[in-house]
């Protein structure tokens, strides 16, 4: 056996890993206090890590191993590739087949009149991709003054200056800038921002922050509108159903295009192939990556409609624009297995009909527990919002450092949940069986009392 987890101890990792490795969102100060945990192995729902110790992968990786860890179909469907072409690009007049059967497939999953993809390496590369293609749309339409693109505050769109610029996390923000020509407008947080409105009625208050923006700014000056169907980072927000069915309209009213940001949302998640599907939106673009290829290689991309499409490819001349792995063929190999295995396992039907119905009820059920205010999840992806006294929706003080707590108990027991301040946040592989499901509620159920425990310890839940 040649495995990198046989060969060194785990505390040789985290020591080179300290001195060399410069993470991701990280706080190297504290985190090199704490130490790496060392993932060595993965396979369904499950990792491994380098003490032998199995933990429940309640998050999909990062929200994209829609079809679980270690499938060798995939492995082998990108050897065989490899040997066969490892690398060639996609620009100069070139292509190459599993490029062209990766754009034709997409084609084909895509919502109607989407029949066009330009690829990237990214769900980050993909949004500044959509930034410039939005802007070169109406340059080439002969509005080049309409180049304004809003998004949301708080929502996600990767960390790239584009994507950091285009989501609206203030902390991303203050460190290196912004892109020009970004403004955003409020979130459809009910939980938070609802106040005493039905969350119909805040939908539409959210719905109509769009409009306002765009009477301020002046529809000739917009080129877009930018959202996740359900914020994912921002921590697994789930829309009133009055909200987008109005953000449709108003885009349409006013000329703008309508961006649905599938990164998180896109192949199954919420029980259908788009977000958009789910929520009823009418996007004109969809930026994709995570469960494109299930993260068995790094690939993303934008779908185009159409209307856009068509634009692109008659008379607005060259897009100076790509990427030296666009359409990188052993990701395009990868992905396109991914999502043969996606469909002949039935597996978006299966998150739709059968294990999302069934995890939901479950999920639906941890409402009732003295920490949580509220549980929400849509398809396979969840929040719980931890609050000190239900039913009031008020917070905890020091926000996050309770989300924090529930992690580190949830991590002993063996469940990787993340924390988006005091929202515990769950995205499975999509393929989770009806006992990985109990298993992971059970989990999720022990970690709650553990941190009902710790707090009533700490003094900040009364007994
Ligand atoms: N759009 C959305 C909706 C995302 O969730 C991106 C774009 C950027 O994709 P890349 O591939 O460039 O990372 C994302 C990524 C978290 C977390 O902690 C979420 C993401 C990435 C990393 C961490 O929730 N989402």
């Amino acid at each position: 056996m040649n495995r990198i987890s046989n060969q060194f101890p785990t505390t040789d990792l985290q020591e080179a890993d300290a001195a060399h490795h410069l993470h991701p969102f990280s706080d190297h100060e504290s985190l090199n206090r704490e130490k790496s945990r060392v993932i060595v192995r993965g396979e369904g729902v499950f990792l491994w890590d380098s003490d032998g110790n199995r933990i429940m992968d309640g998050m999909a990786g990062l929200w994209c191993v829609n079809i679980g860890h270690g499938r060798r179909e995939i492995a082998d469907a990108v050897h065989e590739q490899m040997l066969q072409l490892s690398y060639y690009n996609t620009f100069f007049k070139t292509t190459h087949p599993p490029v062209v059967a990766l754009a034709q497939k997409l084609a084909e999953l895509a919502p109607d009149g989407f029949n066009r993809v330009f690829f990237t390496g990214s769900g980050s590369e993909a949004n500044d991709t959509v930034l410039r293609m939005v802007r070169h749309y109406w340059t080439t339409m002969g509005q080049p003054q309409k180049h304004i693109i809003i998004g949301r505050k708080n929502g996600y769109h990767g960390s790239t200056l584009a994507g950091a610029s285009l989501g609206g996390m203030s902390g991303m923000h203050a460190q290196g800038g912004m892109a020009e020509g970004i403004r955003h407008i409020r979130q459809p947080y009910w939980f938070d921002e609802g106040e005493d409105l039905s969350p119909d009625a805040f939908g539409l208050v959210c719905a109509k922050a769009l409009e306002i923006e765009i009477e301020l700014v002046g529809a000739d000056k917009i080129a877009a509108f930018i959202a996740e169907p359900m914020q994912g980072a921002g921590g697994v927000i789930i829309p009133p159903e009055t909200y987008w069915p109005e953000i449709n309209r108003i885009c349409k009213a006013h000329n703008i295009l309508l961006v649905a940001d599938e990164v998180i949302c896109g192949f199954g998640r919420t029980g259908n192939w788009w977000g958009s599907e789910t929520f009823g939106i009418e996007p004109d673009l969809m930026p994709i990556a995570k469960g494109l290829s299930s993260g068995y290689l790094p690939i993303g991309g934008v779908l185009v409609n159409d209307s856009v499409g068509d634009v692109i490819t008659s008379g607005g001349g060259e897009f100076y624009h790509g990427f030296t792995y666009s359409g990188h063929p052993a990701a395009c190999a990868a992905a396109l297995k991914n999502l043969e295995i996606l469909q002949s396992e039935r597996i978006v039907e299966r998150v739709r009909d059968d294990i999302g119905p069934y995890m939901q009820a479950k999920w639906a059920a941890l409402g009732e527990h003295p920490l949580v205010g509220e549980a929400r999840m849509v398809g396979l992806v969840g929040a719980l919002e931890l609050v000190p006294e239900k039913p009031s929706r008020k917070r905890f003080e020091n926000e996050g450092t309770i989300g924090g707590i529930c992690r580190d108990h949830s991590f002993k027991n063996g469940l990787i949940m993340r924390a988006v301040r005091d929202s515990m946040i769950i995205s499975p592989p999509l393929t989770i069986t009806k006992d990985e499901a109990d298993m992971l509620i059970a989990l999720v159920e022990k970690t709650l009392d553990d941190t009902a425990h710790s707090l009533r310890k700490s003094g900040h839940l009364s007994a």
